[in-house]
């Protein structure tokens, strides 16, 4: 079949989804990159077409709303909106990430369940795809604050959550203070102590290394990619966005690597730092934004270096990029100046960073670019091993962990390398969605029409 045949099956099928899901603009731009790749390997794999495998996958099997009431300090009621989508279970309980900032709507949850399903598909293990979360603002709100909130949250979510039903994790706004107040909440609700959520303190079930897979796992996978032109981190420069938790322990792991990180950013601004963000830097940072809940811009203060107010850090010249902060975090014009100034490698921390226009600009440049739900799988991927760890009731070293990850990792490269490869040109755009399209729809074909 020709390419504009193939385009015009695409522009029929969004067509659909976008009447059926009007206003969610991200979760139709989450479908429309899956579908492109996935239209032509359906045309050549008819038995899904017949099956409506692209239909059933993009229609979440349950979608839970519910308002969370609650009363801040000063005594007065406050109400926000609570989800959780249940995208897909046909490989595993639904698996994902609870997001609470005040952006969070259906459309951007639907997004990041449904790339969570096809992540989830290529760490290897068995999980299911979800995600929820809140449109509530821990920003500037007390600890009391968050963990009424979090009670409120939990004291409805416990209903439809369970370790072998649908297990949440954190995701941004969402960290290990938060994932403690919601199991709290949990097991006293249930009386079961349960592995019913991921990122739990290392001392009452949590796995070791969850805190750090996301961003030890990007790292991993940008070096798994610039393996194959025979290079690797040691001596490049790195530009990541964010200063969450992906964002410093991808710093971490990147200069463990002998690489040179060069920015941080929030939602302020970015810190340009030429010396690189050693060891000790990285200490103050984690600190300043775990403890204090301080701006990144004290940072710049603190070492007397740039601090970019409103800006992005895709302006600066690196060899390597790592947006770590939130959707669509890279443009089209960033995309192209990043490329101008000599970045060929992107491996993506945060989910779905690049807009369209900026993945195709990548894509275009043949340089190695690394899609979120291949780079950032580390994380769920340890969700994962700390849900086996719980469910035998022990738990594995930092070692055993890590070499774990490291091995996923891997293993996911090779898998968008063998859905892929062109040539000399690895396009892991395709490599993943169709790497992690064939597990969920093959499952889905022996569970029948459920
Ligand atoms: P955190 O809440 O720890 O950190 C988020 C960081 O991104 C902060 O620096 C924040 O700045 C910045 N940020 C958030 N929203 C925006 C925005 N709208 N514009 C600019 N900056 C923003 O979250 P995580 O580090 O956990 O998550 C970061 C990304 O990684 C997200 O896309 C998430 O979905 C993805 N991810 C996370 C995983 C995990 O295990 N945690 C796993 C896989 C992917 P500020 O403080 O100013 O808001
Ligand atoms: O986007 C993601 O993969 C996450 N936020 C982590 C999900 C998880 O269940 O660990």
């Amino acid at each position: 079949m020709a390419n504009n045949a193939y385009e015009a099956l695409v522009k029929e099928f969004m067509a659909k989804i976008i009447a059926k899901n009007p206003a969610e603009t991200e979760f139709h731009q989450a479908v429309e990159e899956v579908v492109e790749s996935l239209v032509p390997y359906i045309e050549e794999n008819p038995k899904y077409k017949a099956a409506k495998i692209l239909e059933r996958i993009c229609e979440p099997e349950r979608v839970i709303l519910f308002r969370i009431p609650w009363l801040d300090d000063k005594g007065e009621v406050q109400v926000n909106k609570g989800f959780r989508i249940e995208m897909n279970s046909a490989i595993g309980p639904y698996k994902g990430g609870l997001r609470f900032h005040p952006t969070v709507n259906l459309g951007i949850l639907k997004f990041l369940a449904f790339e969570q399903v096809f992540k989830n598909s290529l760490t290897t293990l068995p999980m299911g795809g979800g995600k929820g979360g809140s449109d509530f603002d821990p920003k500037g709100k007390s600890d009391n604050e968050v963990m009424h909130f979090c009670q409120s949250f939990m004291s409805e979510l416990f209903r439809h959550v369970g370790p072998n039903t649908d297990v949440p994790a954190g995701d941004i706004g969402v960290g290990g203070r938060e994932i403690g107040f919601l199991f709290g909440q949990y097991k006293r609700l249930r009386n079961e102590f349960t592995g019913v959520l991921t990122g739990k303190g290392r001392e009452w079930g949590g796995s070791l290394i969850r805190p750090e897979a996301t961003g030890y796992g990007a790292t991993y996978f940008a070096e798994e990619m610039l393996k194959t032109r025979g290079e690797s981190i040691k001596g490049k420069v790195v530009a990541i966005s964010g200063s969450g938790n992906v964002a410093q322990f991808a710093t971490e792991k990147v200069t463990e690597f002998g690489g040179k990180v060069v920015t941080l950013s929030d939602s302020s601004g970015y810190i340009y730092d030429p010396n690189g963000i050693d060891k000790e830097k990285l200490e103050y940072v984690m600190h300043l934004k775990n403890i204090k809940r301080g701006r990144i811009k004290e940072y710049a203060e603190k070492y007397g270096v740039e601090y970019h107010e409103g800006l992005r850090p895709w302006g600066v010249k690196c060899d390597i990029a790592m947006p770590c902060a939130t959707q669509n975090e890279i443009n089209g014009d960033e995309a192209k100046t990043l490329v101008d100034n000599g970045c060929y490698v992107i491996s993506e921390g945060a989910n779905m960073p690049s807009t369209p226009d900026a993945v195709n600009i990548f894509l275009e440049a043949r340089i190695l670019y690394g899609p979120g739900k291949a780079a950032n799988a580390g994380g769920v991927a340890v969700s994962g091993l700390e849900m086996s760890q719980n469910s035998l009731r022990l738990s594995w070293t930092r070692e055993e962990v890590d070499s774990k990850l490291h091995q996923i990792m891997k293993d996911i490269h090779a898998t968008c390398e063998k859905f892929g490869r062109d040539g000399d040109f690895i396009d892991y755009v395709q490599g993943a969605n169709i790497g992690g399209f064939v597990k969920v729809a093959d499952a889905m074909m022996a569970q029948g029409v459920v």
